[in-house]
């Protein structure tokens, strides 16, 4: 994946809040383009590989168990600079600490059910990406 897209996954509390409308058009309205989408929902095994990283930390059976609840909706993104752009659209881990404007204060409900998630870094970006879409469903 080339390093100017991001992937994206609009998360359980904000599908069953009805913002996914709301949150494509603050995406589209700051510039980015989506080159891949899908509405799904991640097994315990998807969430557990997924967020690997996060394994050990004491929040993670929360984390599992809130991202396999129910449908999200998974993205790649592409824009200039898209990894950090897109960081700074979302706002703070914990909305409380966001930005107003951002979409984790507009849409977020705490800091575990934080509305949506942002890759961290190019190279998490590829991973992420290749993780939810195979190459043909990537335009
Ligand atoms: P971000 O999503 O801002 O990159 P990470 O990667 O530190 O934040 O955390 C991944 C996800 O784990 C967060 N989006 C959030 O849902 C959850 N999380 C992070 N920290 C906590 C915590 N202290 N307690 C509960 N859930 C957390």
């Amino acid at each position: 994946m080339a390093t100017n897209r991001t992937f994206t996954m609009i998360k359980p509390d904000a599908v069953e809040n009805g913002y996914i409308g709301a949150i494509l058009e603050k995406i589209n309205a700051s510039g980015f383009k989506i080159v891949a989408m899908k509405y799904t929902q991640m097994s315990k095994r998807d969430a557990e590989t997924f967020y690997a990283i996060h394994s050990e930390r004491p929040f993670f059976g929360e984390l599992v168990e809130f991202m396999t609840r129910s449908t999200i909706v998974a993205a790649i993104l592409e824009k200039d600079n898209a990894v950090e752009d897109f960081r700074t659209l979302i706002g703070a881990t914990n909305p409380v600490d966001a930005a107003e404007g951002t979409i984790r204060k507009l849409f977020a409900t705490s800091l575990s059910e934080n509305a949506v998630h942002g890759s961290d870094s190019d190279e998490n970006a590829a991973i992420e990406g290749a993780f939810h879409f195979a190459g043909r469903e990537i335009f």
